[in-house]
């Protein structure tokens, strides 16, 4: 990054110092084969230690803020204008199955606006940062979203419901209607990661339904300080919504129009 603000210095410490849990844990997970039941167990666990770490981090380094976390729920702080939003472990499913691909999320929120956001991928020692107004970043290099226009050459990144989530028509509907524009449609399953690849360019677009503001406070940010739109693909803001389509300025309105026909989804950008 850039010069990183203090703040932004507290948000990478915490990150660093619950991804080291998390990198040992993973390599455990790797040999625990016993039973399902006991590598869930202890995946919750890593997952919950995680939420701990950056809790104390973040809370002794700003202890006013207030907290919003996927594991701890939300707590109300002195100064009611500020809260992390936080993920401890965006991809939960990939880590329990050793797949490499997961992600502690960090964001600041100031006055319902996301002011920074930090996404670390610790297998791949990826961080990706971004304040407002100050670009986005991985690890020294400055993020820049693709630049592609022609669909027929763009990778987009989705999510699919897992077992009992519900939505499962919509989202192959949704497939039916991209996937024979594109290059190729992913299905990583870390939605944080998903957006800091669309900041990076890695993906030129990508869309989930039914997500919670844990899994794409930071990636939003990112996605816009890096030249990329957003939106909410349900009317609504996408902070609250969950359903979120992000790309590159090129592609942005032609995924929109192919993933909502029916109506232009309210507000393009985050903040
Ligand atoms: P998670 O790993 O923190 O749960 C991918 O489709 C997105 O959906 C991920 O960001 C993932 O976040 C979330 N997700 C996957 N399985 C989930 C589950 N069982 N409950 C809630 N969210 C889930
Ligand atoms: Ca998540």
């Amino acid at each position: 990054m850039s010069t990183a603000s203090p703040t932004l210095n507290v948000m990478i410490k915490a990150v660093r110092r619950a991804a080291r849990g998390l990198v040992r844990d993973f390599g455990e997970v790797e040999n625990l084969q016993v039973s399902t039941k006991s590598a869930g167990d202890f995946v919750s666990r890593a997952d919950t230690r995680a939420e701990q770490v950056l809790r104390s981090e973040l809370m002794e380094a700003r202890p006013n803020y207030g907290w919003l976390g996927e594991e701890g729920g939300g707590a109300a702080g002195k100064d009611p204008t500020r809260r992390w939003i936080v993920d401890p472990l965006d991809g939960t499913t990939n880590f329990l199955h050793g797949q490499p691909q997961w992600s502690i999320s960090v964001a600041l929120e100031h006055k319902g606006r996301i002011e920074a956001g930090v996404i670390y991928d610790p297998v791949k020692d990826e961080m990706f940062t971004a304040e407002k107004g100050q670009g986005a970043w991985l690890n020294d290099r400055r993020l820049r979203v693709s630049a592609r226009r022609d669909m027929l050459t763009c990778v987009f990144a989705t999510g699919l419901p897992f077992a009992g989530k519900g939505g499962l028509p919509t989202a192959l509907a949704e497939l039916a209607r991209v996937a024979p524009h594109c290059a190729g449609i992913r299905r990583y399953g870390s939605a944080a990661l998903d957006l800091a690849w669309v900041a990076a360019g890695r993906f030129d677009g990508f869309w989930e339904r039914d997500l919670h503001a844990w899994d794409i406070a930071a990636g939003l940010l990112l996605v816009q300080e890096a030249g990329g739109l957003s939106c909410s693909l349900v009317p609504g803001e996408v902070m609250e919504t969950g359903s979120v389509l992000a790309a590159n300025a090129e592609v942005f309105d032609r995924l929109k129009a192919m993933l909502i026909p029916e109506q232009v989804a309210t507000g393009n950008r985050v903040g």
